[in-house]
């Protein structure tokens, strides 16, 4: 990612509120006002999946028993997982963000992140965007969303909780700097109970305390997560929303009119098809920029056996394919009538970090 698209990119986190227990309420009208939990039955040692904001006023919420729940509100109504249901809204909810951009990440059935930076929708503002997205969520499923808006994943998530339920929070990139310094350090992902005690032992209570640590401080402190820490603190972060769209591997082949008699027939289909996967490359890094994990062949045999071969390599050259044009070739020394060359790409991102 250059640096301008890292400046001007616009993210937005979508995120249900109450899910399962909006979706109760919404099936069953009759449950409307009072105190509902989703989850296992107290008597079974249940814990609550997610309550309404009625529940979560007598200080319930996600994880707790349900036993404890019931004691805090005895009054409590206790829906059990209907999850075939919460499955098939969430994908129906898919839907409705697919129409403003394709590229989204869904982080569990009732939030996403979506990149809007070029989409032309609603004259291509993300407030706007988010608006409609939210709107029509309430038209046709009748639940409510909130929205975060911002130039990255790590503040558009934290935004998303500011004007929650029912709500949406920009934070543009003018107001980041002043922003993240209020933000409390248990919002940073990656830090956890253990790691937020240890920051609160030092002093460090919100992102501003953290800036004032230089990067050797962090890394000592914290390690390898230092590096990642000294950005996030700083409301930086380049992660990708990695659609499901993005090509983990691509590929050509072509099966010959005439089967390739010997291995050096096969050399020399290497660079027509060589050119036409390159292209295929170039054309998906434009897209989203990938690196490469692997290359591979595969070859079928005059007796339609087919047979595969890969190895690492971070660079496309013709050479590697020979290569491994070869080692196949040579498990059954046949007639080849079909040939293919593909690519298989790292995971980008991900790896980076891992989110929940
Ligand atoms: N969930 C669960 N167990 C948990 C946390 C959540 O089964 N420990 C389920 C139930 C929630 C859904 O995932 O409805 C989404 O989780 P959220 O944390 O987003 O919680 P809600 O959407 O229920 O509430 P909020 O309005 O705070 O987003
Ligand atoms: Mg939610």
């Amino acid at each position: 990612m250059n640096a301008f698209e890292t400046q001007s990119r616009k993210i937005i986190h979508v995120d249900m509120d109450c899910f399962y227990a909006a979706i109760e309420t919404r099936d069953f009208p009759q449950l409307r006002g009072q105190p509902i939990a989703v989850g296992g039955q107290p008597n079974q040692r249940g814990v609550v999946a997610t309550c309404n904001y009625e529940a979560r006023a007598f200080g319930i919420h996600s994880a707790m028993p349900m036993a404890h729940a019931i004691k805090k509100c005895p009054k409590l109504i206790i829906r059990p997982v209907r999850m075939a249901v919460y499955r098939k809204e969430s994908k129906s909810i898919q839907n409705i963000f697919k129409r403003y951009t394709q590229i989204i990440q869904p982080l569990s059935l009732d939030e996403a992140f979506l990149d809007v930076s070029h989409a032309q929708v609603c004259h291509g503002s993300a407030t706007l965007i988010a608006k409609a997205i939210r709107q029509e969520i309430w038209k046709t499923h009748q639940l409510t969303a909130s929205a975060g808006i911002a130039p990255n994943k790590f503040l558009a998530k934290i935004a998303s909780d500011w004007r929650k339920p029912n709500g949406q929070f920009v934070i543009t990139p003018d107001q980041v700097d002043t922003f993240i310094k209020t933000v409390d350090v248990k919002k940073i992902f990656g830090v956890g109970k253990v790691t937020a005690k240890k920051m609160y032992h030092l002093g460090l209570k919100t992102c501003e305390d953290l800036q004032h640590l230089n990067l050797p401080q962090l890394q000592q402190h914290f390690g390898s997560f230092g590096n990642q820490l000294y950005h996030l603190c700083r409301g930086e972060d380049d992660r990708p929303v990695h659609h499901s769209n993005i090509r983990k591997s691509i590929s050509v082949e072509d099966t010959f009119t005439q089967d390739l008699p010997t291995l050096s027939a096969c050399y020399t289909e290497i660079p027509r098809l060589f050119e036409m996967l390159k292209f295929r490359h170039l054309k998906s890094q434009q897209k989203s920029e990938q690196t490469i994990k692997s290359l591979y062949v595969k070859v079928r045999f005059c007796n339609f056996q087919t047979t595969t071969a890969q190895a690492s390599h971070q660079t496309l050259s013709p050479e590697s394919y020979q290569q491994l044009i070869q080692k196949a070739w040579n498990r059954q020394q046949l007639p080849v009538r079909l040939l293919g060359l593909g690519i298989q790409y790292h995971n980008n991102g991900l790896k980076q970090y891992t989110l929940f």
